[in-house]
């Protein structure tokens, strides 16, 4: 049986339904505000550089895209600096009434995370550079503990793989008290590099962390999905990492296309009875959703699991 089940009428959104001149439709996050799912999707001009777009549905299945872009690189201090390459891979994090928009911002100074608010997606405010670079894959947990906000983040090292680490802050802005918690696993599907991926669901038995893992083979990587579970009081206590992927490239969109053999998720949502609601980005150029269960995933996590570092 398969872990997620892929929605049959994949992929949900492509090129073809974005209303201004995008090559690319991918690595979206999801969120519900107001009855509605809200999408803010990755999309490549033909200048290579990335936009964000928005799209809305009612189902979390048929999405309609917004006539302008979301989000494009800033022209004001101190973002267009920073942002001159492009925009890329939102994640969507409520907290209160507020939508916290964390993403990738380029530029020739190397990658490092943005964060935007918005209230009703409609305006949209930066707040500030919240890494320095090299960083990528920055979630937020979309509550406070004692207060403090906590994120998973993905730095690079030369030295080791890149990893999933936690990091904390009062304000949103200034981070700190960082920690490595879960790395790649020599020969393993995820050997070579492992990030963050939705931003993490709360569950009776912990934060589900759905992310992606990276295997390098002589034709490239092959990015894929898969899992763990945090405590819920204290998110950098890993309860347990599934051994295996719970999504692998497979469908002809995800084998072929920008860039082969990927699945990278930045989204996914929680229903009220347990269901899941996936999203991933299909060879960096579609959006596709598939379906599972919070307790399989715990199950995965608490049951078939292997060492987190
Ligand atoms: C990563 C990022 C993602 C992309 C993936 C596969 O390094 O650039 O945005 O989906 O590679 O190309």
């Amino acid at each position: 049986m398969a872990i997620i089940e892929r929605y049959v009428g994949n992929p949900i959104l492509t090129k073809d339904d974005v209303p201004y001149p995008v090559e690319t439709v991918h690595n979206a996050g999801v969120t519900k505000h107001s009855e509605r799912y809200v999408m803010l999707f990755r999309a490549h001009l033909r200048n290579g550089r990335s936009i964000i777009g928005k799209a809305e549905s009612y189902d979390g299945f048929s999405f309609e895209v917004s006539p302008q872009p979301f989000l494009t690189p800033s022209d004001e201090a101190v973002f267009a600096e920073y942002e001159e390459y492009g925009v890329e891979d939102p994640r969507i994090s409520q907290i209160d009434d507020q939508y916290l928009i964390t993403y990738s911002a380029y530029s020739r100074h190397g990658v490092r995370i943005g964060l935007a608010r918005t209230a009703d997606f409609q305006q949209v405010e930066r707040i500030a550079l919240i890494s320095a670079a090299d960083m990528r894959n920055v979630v937020l947990f979309p509550t406070r503990f004692d207060g403090r906000y906590a994120r998973l983040d993905r730095p690079h090292s030369h030295i080791s793989p890149w990893s999933i680490w936690i990091s904390w802050s009062p304000d949103l802005i200034h981070w700190g008290g960082s920690e490595l918690i879960i790395k790649p696993e020599a020969y393993h599907w995820d050997q070579m590099k492992i990030g963050p991926g939705a931003p993490p669901l709360e569950t009776p038995a912990g934060w589900l962390n759905i992310y992606h893992g990276v295997f390098e083979t002589m034709s490239g990587g092959v990015y894929r999905l898969g899992v763990s579970l945090h405590d819920l009081a204290d998110p950098g206590h890993v309860l347990g990492v599934a051994d295996e992927w719970i999504l692998s490239p497979q469908d002809p969109w995800e084998i072929t296309g920008y860039v082969p053999n990927v699945v990278f998720c930045c989204g996914a949502v929680a229903e009220d009875d347990g269901t899941i609601k996936i999203y991933w980005g299909g060879a960096d150029t579609v959006m596709c959703v598939g379906t599972t269960n919070q307790d399989l995933l715990i199950d995965l996590c608490l049951h078939h699991s292997r060492a987190p570092l």
